[in-house]
């Protein structure tokens, strides 16, 4: 992911890639040569500079809390990948020290919020009455199976995150079922979610699916709306239709990440933070951790409830 920001953001008009850091050297100056950027091999010294207007930050998922406070602190504007963090707890220290220097300098990679169909399903949601049900499929098409805490902390987080923005409601409780490949992974996961408004959702994502696929569906009072994928050629051959789709989402929301980061960049020249923001990482988090917890015991599980700091209002 470092890689393809970086290459995106030296595409795009008023940015210049100063510098990329990696640990693994060899692809920190690959890329670095690729886009005329030094390389670094410290993370944390890049996170740490200030002499930056903003940073992406795409390492492991563990890392990004350190790394978003050291450029917060810096008063560097972030673009940090999901999830935020790999507890709720983490999360919100986060969104703690925003609300400490009283300004927002993160920004979320929930990128379905910048993809075509995604926006054009979110218009259409007033046509479509009160909602009665909102289903989000998710499939992924890896040759392993990945552990529980990466299905969904790292997969299931982008499903959780579009339930709330179409919907605008926040989940309060789930129910999840779970099919095991084998002891430590899973292949399956469903969960049943509850709205804050009493309405039901479900996210239905499976690992080893037969390629990359997302859809969304609302179903209102007076219709029924779906997210399509990206526009494909469709081919007929040997006496059959079909739609490309692709194996990853780097085919699928190509276009959907260069917008996500134009829109960082369009936010930095107007010094304000926009987009998901870390109190989005935050709820998603809260989600996360209640899918696991009912994962865990087979019962329902409460979502924790959390108020919203003044500077995260809607
Ligand atoms: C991956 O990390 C992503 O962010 C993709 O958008 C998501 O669809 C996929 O399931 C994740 O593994």
């Amino acid at each position: 992911m470092g890689s393809f920001h970086a290459r995106t953001l030296a595409s795009l008009a008023h940015v210049e890639v100063v510098a990329v850091a990696d640990p693994d050297e060899a692809n920190a100056r690959s890329v670095a040569e690729q886009i005329g950027a030094r390389a670094l091999f410290d993370p944390i010294e890049l996170a740490s500079s200030n002499e930056l207007d903003g940073v992406v930050i795409a390492s492991p998922d563990s890392t990004h809390v350190e790394l978003t406070l050291a450029a917060m602190t810096q008063g560097t504007f972030v673009l940090c990948e999901k999830p935020l963090a790999t507890s709720a707890a983490d999360a919100i220290r986060v969104a703690t020290a925003e609300v400490t220097l009283r300004r927002r300098s993160v920004q979320l990679g929930f990128m379905r919020e910048y993809d075509a169909s995604h926006v054009q399903l979110l218009a259409e949601r007033p046509s479509l009455g009160a909602i009665h049900y909102v289903r989000a499929v998710h499939r992924n098409a890896n040759d392993r199976p990945r552990p529980l805490q990466q299905i969904v902390g790292q997969s299931m987080i982008h499903d959780i995150h579009s339930i709330r923005f179409l919907t605008g409601q926040e989940i309060t409780s789930v129910m999840a079922f779970g099919s095991a490949a084998d002891q430590d992974s899973f292949r399956h996961v469903m969960a049943v979610c509850t709205l804050s408004c009493g309405i039901h959702a479900t996210i239905e994502f499976d690992d080893q699916g037969y390629a990359y696929d997302v859809n969304v569906e609302m179903l209102g009072a007076n219709g029924d709306a779906l997210t399509g994928p990206p526009s494909r050629a469709i081919r007929r051959r040997n006496g059959a239709v079909d739609t490309f789709i692709g194996p990853d989402w780097f085919e699928w929301f190509g276009p959907a990440y260069r917008a996500q980061d134009q829109a960082w960049i369009d936010s930095i020249r107007a010094d304000c933070a926009a987009g998901p923001s870390a109190w989005d990482g935050v709820t998603s988090q809260l989600v996360v951790d209640a899918i696991m917890s009912s994962l865990e015991t087979g019962l329902p599980a409460d979502v924790e409830p959390i108020e919203r700091p003044s500077i995260y209002s809607k």
